[in-house]
Parts: structure tokens; C-alpha cells; sequence
């Protein structure tokens, strides 16, 4: 039985592949697929960026290799720095308790 990690792990790669097979090539987010990704799948993490401008601009910050298509290593480096900002948001808080 996978674990609770993999059990995450395996969920990051599914909701990745599920929005990147939309439209255009499956294996890349285009913009409209990352903002529908953030609007389904971070909506409490990302109550805040509900101007079109910020999905551009996260958008940006994310297309690192700059070929307009958020590949899965670029998406990973968005999940990985908001479970950062949100872990130290925990840290101070204590919003979740270990289980
Ligand atoms: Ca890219």
C-alpha cells in the first residue's frame, strides 16, 4: 500500500497530467490550462490571485525554460514554494496539528 507521501506524490502527477492533456500538447500547461489548475486546485492557497494578472505573472515566474508551456518540473516548483510559504505560515499559526 502506497504511502501517505506517495499517495501525495502520485496525486501532483495525476492532477498535472489531467489539465495538461486539455488542450495543445499533453504534456505541458498552457496558460489557460494553468489557470484553470489554480482556480480548481488552489483555491485556499491561492485565494488572493483572483486577477487575470497574476496567473500571467505566475505564469512567467513559472516558464523558466521561457517556451510559454509550464512543463512538470515547472509546475513542481510552484507547488513546492507555496507548501514552503504554507508550512511557515504553520509554523507560527499551528493550523494544523500532526495526525
Ligand atoms: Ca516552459
Amino acid at each position: 500500500m502506497p504511502s501517505e507521501l506517495e499517495i501525495a506524490m502520485e496525486s501532483l502527477i495525476k492532477v498535472f497530467h489531467r489539465y495538461a492533456s486539455k488542450e495543445g500538447r499533453s504534456g505541458t500547461l498552457s496558460r489557460r490550462e494553468l489557470r484553470e489548475l489554480m482556480e480548481n486546485e488552489l483555491t485556499n492557497f491561492l485565494r488572493s490571485q483572483k486577477d487575470p494578472a497574476a496567473v500571467d505573472k505566475i505564469m512567467r515566474d513559472l516558464d523558466t525554460n521561457g517556451d510559454g508551456q509550464v512543463d512538470f518540473e515547472e509546475f513542481v516548483s510552484l507547488v513546492v514554494g507555496l507548501s514552503i510559504a504554507c508550512e511557515q505560515c504553520y509554523q507560527t499559526t499551528v493550523a494544523i496539528k500532526p495526525t
